[in-house]
């Protein structure tokens, strides 16, 4: 296969489609640290095709980039629709409940109420049903892996989590910070 047609090379080269995320707009996404974790993020900058995504809630300092077509963020209510675990923001009150003030379960349409925000509309995703490509692996199965932090391993893994036509690997008795997809 000609090398400058593989998957590789094609995600290198410039985006021709506009970015139509804006600051302000809140999605789903994954931590880049802990691979296996969904987190409420907000677009706090928008550069060319790039986006920093906050995590609501949390400080600053945890703000990471991504390309606009990232496999890795989905609209609000994805998690839901999936399956998926969403860590919602910490210390989220809402007021408006008889007895005042009261922690209630996360729900986008009364977050986005208290927050007056909006969410980044689903158009503006590459992910969501992008490929209708079926991924052979399945969670639960076990496989060897490479570690990636350490490249000379290669470890006894698992599929934890399957997504379009993409996997995460767990590695057995190791923390999530080892996990890639
Ligand atoms: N030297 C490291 C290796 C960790 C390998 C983890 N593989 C999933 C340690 O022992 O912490």
């Amino acid at each position: 296969m000609n090398s400058l047609f593989s998957p590789c090379v094609q995600a290198q080269r410039v985006p021709t489609v506009k970015n139509g995320f804006k600051q302000g707009m809140k999605l789903e996404g994954i931590d880049p640290q802990h691979p296996s974790m969904y987190f409420v993020l907000t677009v706090a900058e928008v550069c060319g095709y790039r986006l920093r995504l906050h995590f609501d809630g949390y400080s600053d300092c945890h703000d990471f980039w991504v390309n606009a077509n990232s496999p890795d963020i989905h609209p609000a209510g994805w998690c839901e629709s999936t399956g998926h675990k969403l860590h919602t923001p910490k210390g989220q009150r809402i007021v408006d409940t008889p007895r005042g003030c009261k922690e209630e379960e996360f729900t986008w349409t009364n977050y986005l109420r208290m927050t007056k925000a909006q969410v980044a509309p689903k158009e503006v995703f590459a992910s969501p049903g992008r490929m209708d490509v079926k991924c052979g692996f399945e969670t639960g199965m076990k496989l060897e892996a490479v570690d990636r932090m350490n490249p000379s391993l290669i470890c006894v893994a698992t599929v934890t989590d399957v997504v379009d036509n993409r996997f995460l690997v767990h590695f057995d008795n190791w923390d999530d910070t080892y996990d890639y997809w």
